[in-house]
């Protein structure tokens, strides 16, 4: 048992996946994640530098704990304009599905920061980058499953000017995914999630929109990076109605305070079934693993009932 443990719990086996389970890969790591014909699917970022730059790969699962990870990359056709502004590095998968069609979003780094290039599939064979939908420097814009109010939203973390303070989150809406507007702020980072922060897809629950986020803290050893929970109101998304002050998971385990980015948590989504009443979040650990946590979806939104705001 780890001190941070209260809601969510490490699965014994951790890491599922490492280094080891990929030939030549330094580290597989911050999966996009999400069920698709009855299996996990994770879209793995798999380090491997006989191949060049980081690349995503999908991992699927009949059981959630075994993976397998298929030999080529999935994410392909940043080669041609508008997208060939991103150096082709995909990592940090944000998926959403709409309808029948699964939503991903990745930030495509390049000489003018990272700009956020949504992309889709309908089967996790192929893979059709879209359009830009935010300008450098955004890494992070996370779609909302269903419209709101007749419009499409996103959460964002804008390009973050750390001397002027602490981090936030933001919400824009769109009536076609592509043309964004309405920017709004959501929530500021405080305490462990200070420096930095980054929301995931939220998920609709009966309580609210689930709404799990990395926060980073500066200290005098370098970032540190837990995962925090929130929920947003469901007709209302630009409103907090709950958040757990103490991080859902921060860096405990030997495999998450030693690897490549020592003292990091990472994640990118959740996989909820309501009717389990299971949340599970894959995560990378120290940019190196990928690991599982799960716990309770009722406990995980009644600790998210208990406070409002970081102070009273
Ligand atoms: C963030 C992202 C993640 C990474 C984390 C810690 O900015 O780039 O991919 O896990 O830093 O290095």
């Amino acid at each position: 048992m780890y001190y941070d443990e209260y809601v969510m719990h490490r699965y014994e086996g951790n890491p599922i996946l490492g280094p080891k389970d990929f030939p030549g890969a330094e580290s597989i790591f911050n999966p996009g994640q999400t069920m698709y014909g009855g299996k996990t699917i994770l879209l793995c970022a798999i380090d491997c530098p006989p191949r060049g730059r980081p690349q995503t790969y999908v991992a699927e699962s009949e059981d959630g704990v075994n993976f397998s990870i298929r030999e080529e990359p999935f994410i392909t056709g940043w080669d041609r304009p508008p997208f060939d502004i991103a150096l082709e590095s995909p990592i940090d998968n944000r998926i959403t599905k709409i309808g029948d069609t699964y939503y991903i979003v990745t930030p495509g780094p390049g000489d003018y920061g990272d700009v956020a290039i949504l992309g889709k599939t309908m089967d996790f064979e192929t893979y059709e980058p879209v359009e830009i939908i935010a300008a450098p420097s955004t890494r992070v814009p996370c779609l909302f499953p269903e419209k709101i109010g007749g419009d499409y939203v996103k959460l964002d973390r804008p390009s973050l000017d750390v001397s002027r303070g602490h981090s936030h989150i933001w919400l824009s809406y769109s009536p076609d995914l592509i043309h964004w507007g309405r920017f709004r702020r959501v929530f500021e980072g405080r305490r462990w999630a200070f420096t930095k922060i980054g929301p995931t897809p939220p998920v609709k629950t009966k309580e609210g929109w689930l709404e799990i986020y990395h926060g980073v803290l500066q200290s005098c050893n370098g970032l540190r990076y837990s995962i925090g929970a929130m929920l947003l109101d469901l007709e209302n998304p630009e409103k907090v109605i709950g958040m757990t002050r103490l991080p859902i998971l921060q860096p405990d385990a030997p495999y998450e305070y030693m690897g490549k980015v020592p003292n990091v948590c990472f994640t990118t989504g959740c996989i909820v079934d309501e009717e389990e009443d299971r949340i599970r979040i894959y995560y990378g650990a120290a940019d190196t693993y990928t690991c599982l946590a799960t716990g309770s979806l009722s406990e995980l939104l009644g600790e998210c009932r208990k406070y409002r705001r970081w102070y009273d």
